[in-house]
């Protein structure tokens, strides 16, 4: 028997679940993982009758309720510490940019939002400022962290993949469907993201989805 529950939206569109998700999985959490499908007559019903926030991802741990993706990460680094790194200068940047996501770039998830079933996407319009103001943060962000803490690995913080990486892997899925144009030392980062273990796993398991759980609220957007 499982030692709790994690509930988590489609995972073709949910970034705020694929978040959650990844930090569970990287500290090694016994739960069973129950998918609500989004943009559903019942989604509202079935979110509110778990979760107390109305949303997901939402963890139960032995007798430990979580809601929120970035209280989520912080449950499973006290479990797992190493999902924040060790050195707490690292761990202060790890802290602030995956804060800095969980609170932003609303001009990017606006114009982009993410669809791990559509790749080669453009928008028809061009790129808002905003997302472009987004992008270069991002990008910087990226830049700043590899630098100082990336060391020979190929994440934020080095050759483990934490919770600031999980942080970004949804932004990571919508550089690389729209085909964002970032640096070079950023677009690899991208690739080394993409290509975690996890993260395939996940996009697996949203390639799998039922086809009725695609809806046009999200599939009408460039
Ligand atoms: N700040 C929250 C945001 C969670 C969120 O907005 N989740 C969306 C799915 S990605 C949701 O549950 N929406 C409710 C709905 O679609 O009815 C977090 O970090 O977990």
């Amino acid at each position: 028997m499982a030692d709790g529950r994690l509930v988590i939206g489609t995972r073709r569109y949910s970034s705020w679940s694929m978040r959650g998700w990844l930090s569970v999985r990287l500290a090694g959490l016994d739960v069973t993982e129950d998918v609500i499908p989004l943009a559903q007559h019942d989604t509202a019903m079935r979110i509110g009758a778990v979760s107390p926030s109305g949303k997901v991802p939402y963890l139960e741990h032995w007798n430990v309720r979580v809601w929120d993706s970035l209280a989520i990460a912080e449950y499973c680094a006290e479990i797992e510490p190493s999902l924040w790194p060790s050195d707490p200068v690292a761990r202060g940047l790890a802290r602030s940019v995956s804060a800095e996501m969980h609170a932003g770039f609303q001009g990017l998830r606006a114009a982009m939002p993410m669809n791990l079933g559509r790749e080669g996407r453009s928008l028809a319009h061009g790129t808002p400022d905003a997302a472009i103001s987004d992008i270069t943060r991002i990008d910087a962000l990226w830049n700043e962290a590899r630098d100082n803490f990336g060391g020979h690995g190929s994440y934020l913080f080095g050759r483990e993949f934490g919770n600031a990486d999980a942080a970004y892997a949804p932004v990571v899925s919508r550089f690389l469907s729209y085909g964002v144009l970032l640096s070079p030392a950023a677009q690899r980062y991208a690739e080394a993201v993409r290509a975690h273990p996890l993260v395939a796993e996940w996009y697996r398991e949203a390639a799998a989805e039922p086809a009725s759980w695609t809806t046009a609220r999200y599939e009408s957007v460039d």
